[in-house]
């Protein structure tokens, strides 16, 4: 992102130290493409010319509110600014009409409270501080002036405050939309609450965040006519399965079984819980409490906010019998049986807690250890019943923990959706999406995957619509735009998800052939796109792959996709659980349909969860396509979790991506744009001789421009396109101008006295 212009000895910039980070200092040697830079933390720093960049020296003491303001758009200026306000705990910073939101790391009351919705209420855009309430406010008005559906797409990597921005969204809307005055579960009420419930279902604590989303949320809310809340509506995405039965030190599993365990002790008794440290599915990792959090009060605020939305204290108790059978599941252990490849329950222990898990689920314990333990095998001869070896029991243990807890986790969000309720007549909605961002850990599987995927595809939706807003607006004003590039992924999308031949394609294929393993599936992958840009195959590794991602490259480890992939419920588990007692469980799994389990045709049988993931997130897009979308992208300051420090280091690199991307994007073209009126007001005074006599604005402004030798700056038919750092040089040299008029005028007054 721009290249340095005019550096000559004494020149200020910004060079990389490779120790910490980007320091300030002066220019002192330049010798071909290499400079020697004095930079003012003692250091004497040769660089590459290429590598570094002017610095501005008038910039404002407090930053700018709005980095289309900074004189020069790169990567030190831009995070010299955001460090600047975040010390100031200026936490928002405007590109353009995109919001940048930095994690403050504490709490900020008088920030988001009653008063400062007041003040944003109506307010002009621009005309108040940064802020969220800013953005949905301009949803808002925009959605009722206009009668067209808006969308809030908040981004950003683990831990950078998206759900946290997407409650102050949702706060402030229910705020504009609520009916004053009215008392009880009101729609908006729900809405608000439905948060705290999917989030103890949800969330769980991981490396980067103490209450990270795992599951995507797009929140639909509708509107009346008359700008009220009228229902709403809520669809999730692939919820993380595999945290159920594991979890790697010093994570947690999702916090509802903690929440549990810590429930006032007859419910504790009732569920036969206690101590977190005795169940397997949480003592595989040594974290059990949350620093400021309380379990026992989040039960009961997860209690009261369960009964907001509409859950019934049956459904309730239903709810936590599961949640608990699910622990019970999770200790019950196996070992070799009689018969070769059989297996048994280990002991008494696993017996005690097969009982019991059967007992909340109300099945037949038989029928649950048969379900664990064997496999129907249906031959044109004949039905038997085949044992499944310790391992294979295993992993038919942890299959039903996860498919138990995921049915449970859906059915909250159909239930919270029928409770709210949906308003057929609403002509006009307001979609907020909170989305995992960008993800790159030291072992990417399939979840990773299908994370990124979505990011690739809401990158591509984010640059399209800042190109066609930038586009239309130089159609608008007749100017040449043409050299203007658009940075797209297309081939990206098209690796991953083209049909047939991309990624999502390959590996269903390999599902459905029983041969396929993971190593003959990286092979073909491998085949297939020997000579993609954006597929690596790895040196060292026969089943690894790495794609380019716009963010970054990112290398994942295929052995666990083929089993990740499939959309597999075990037909003795589905059996078990549709003939439970209570019909809470076996709502959870209906019978499944006649043609399904008697198809003979395989494909029509599978389904994937890559597949239906690609569904779901083009329907989205769809959605999003309908919508005018506004932009919220938030930064995680540092990795420490800690308030008041912004690493200005380059590693950091992976935060700053979304950021500069989005500024490269919208300052591609000019980033500062001034009406003829306006110009002519602040630089007249450049040229004041084109002003005399010259009714024609626009050839006025033209003249100015080339007076001032500005390459590339163009007038359109209302206004002056000025490129980046245009308006700081015009700006300057207006400045010196006065500063000149002043002291004339001064010498003049002193000749007279
Ligand atoms: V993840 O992709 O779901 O792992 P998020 O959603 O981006 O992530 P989250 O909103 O959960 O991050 O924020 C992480 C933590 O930062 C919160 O638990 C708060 O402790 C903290 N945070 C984030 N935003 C704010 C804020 N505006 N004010 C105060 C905040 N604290
Ligand atoms: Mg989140």
């Amino acid at each position: 992102m721009g290249t340095p212009v005019n550096i000559i000895v004494g020149s200020h910039v910004w060079v990389e130290d490779p120790d910490i980070a980007w320091v300030d200092g002066e220019v002192t040697k330049i010798k071909g493409d290499e400079v020697e830079v004095q930079a003012s933390n003692g250091k004497k720093i040769v660089a590459k010319l290429k590598s570094i960049y002017p610095k501005d020296e008038d910039a404002p003491a407090g930053g700018v509110d709005d980095m289309t303001k900074l004189s020069y758009l790169h990567e030190p200026g831009v995070l010299q600014n955001l460090a600047t306000r975040y010390q100031l705990n200026e936490i928002y910073t405007y590109t353009g009409g995109i919001l940048i939101a930095i994690n403050p790391f504490q709490r900020l009351p008088h920030l988001y409270d009653t008063h400062m919705m007041e003040q944003y209420k109506g307010a002009p855009f621009g005309e108040l501080s940064p802020h969220v309430f800013a953005i949905a406010d301009m949803a808002y008005r925009a959605m009722i002036n206009e009668g067209k559906s808006n969308s809030i797409l908040v981004s950003g990597e683990s831990g950078a405050g998206k759900t946290e921005t997407t409650k102050m969204l949702m706060r402030y809307l229910a705020y504009l939309g609520g009916r004053k005055g009215t008392e009880g579960r009101t729609v908006e009420q729900q809405v608000l609450e439905s948060n705290p419930v999917l989030e103890a279902f949800g969330n769980a604590k991981t490396v980067r965040n103490n209450n990270s989303s795992r599951f995507g949320k797009f929140v639909e809310i509708q509107f009346d006519k008359q700008g009220r809340i009228s229902g709403a509506a809520i669809r999730t995405y692939l919820l993380e399965r595999s945290r159920v039965c594991q979890v790697s030190d010093p994570e947690r599993n999702y916090h509802c079984f903690y929440l549990l365990c810590a429930a006032p002790q007859e419910e504790v008794e009732k569920y036969k819980l206690g101590n977190p440290k005795t169940f397997h599915y949480l003592n595989q990792s040594n974290c059990y409490e949350l620093v400021g959090v309380s379990d026992a009060h989040d039960y009961l605020a997860t209690r009261r906010a369960m009964d907001i939305v509409g859950i019934s204290q049956k459904e309730q108790d239903a709810i936590f019998r599961v949640v608990a059978s699910i622990l019970h599941i999770g200790n019950i252990e196996f070992t070799k049986g009689k018969e070769i490849d059989s297996s048994v329950l280990k002991n008494d222990q696993s017996k005690f807690h097969l009982k019991i898990a059967a007992e909340l689920l109300m099945c037949d314990p038989v029928a649950l250890e048969d379900a664990l333990l064997k496999r129907v095998m249906v031959t044109p001869e004949e039905v038997i019943k085949r044992s499944l070896d310790p391992d294979g029991a295993l992993v038919s243990r942890d299959g039903l923990a996860k498919t138990v807890y995921s049915r449970l986790f859906d059915w909250l969000v159909d239930k919270i959706n029928v409770s709210i309720g949906q308003d057929p007549n609403s002509k006009c909605l307001i979609g907020v999406l909170d989305i995992y961002g960008f993800e790159s850990f030291k072992s990417n599987s399939f979840e990773q995957f299908c994370i990124n995927f979505t990011n690739e595809k809401l990158q591509q939706h984010f640059n399209q619509h800042v190109f066609k807003m930038e586009q239309e607006e130089y159609t608008r004003e007749e100017i040449d735009w043409s050299y203007i590039e658009f940075v797209d992924n297309q081939d990206v999308l098209d690796l991953i998800e083209k049909k047939p031949g991309g990624i999502v394609a390959l590996l269903d294929e390999a599902c459905m052939f029983p041969k396929s393993t993971h190593e003959t599936f990286s092979q073909k992958l491998y085949q297939t796109f020997k000579s993609h840009k954006r597929f690596i195959k790895p040196k060292l590794s026969r089943t690894d792959f790495t794609i380019a991602h716009y963010a970054g490259e990112v290398l994942y480890q295929s052995d666990q996709f083929l089993d990740k992939n499939k959309d597999y419920v075990v037909p003795e588990h589905q059996d078990l659980l549709s003939a439970s007692k209570c019909s809470f469980v076996s709502g959870l799994f209906p019978p499944v349909p006649e043609e399904t389990t008697k198809s003979s045709n395989k494909s029509s049988k599978f389904s994937s969860i890559g597949s239906r993931f690609k569904v779901q997130l083009q329907q989205l897009m769809d959605t999003l396509n309908s919508t005018e979308p506004h932009y919220i992208r938030c930064v995680k300051p540092n990795n420490l979790l800690k308030p008041a420090i912004l690493r200005m280091s380059i590693s950091c690199s992976n935060y700053v991506v979304g950021v500069l991307e989005a500024i490269r994007i919208s300052c591609a073209g000019y980033p500062t744009r001034k009406t003829f009126y306006e110009f002519l007001h602040r630089f007249g005074l450049l040229a004041p001789e084109v002003l005399e006599g010259n009714n024609d604005e626009k050839a006025a402004c033209q003249k100015i421009l080339e007076k001032m030798g500005l390459a590339g700056a163009q007038s359109g038919k209302t206004k002056v396109f000025l490129r980046a750092g245009q308006m700081a040089e015009l700006d300057a040299r207006r400045a010196l101008k006065l500063s000149n008029a002043a002291k004339t005028i001064q010498r003049k007054v002193r000749t007279h006295i």
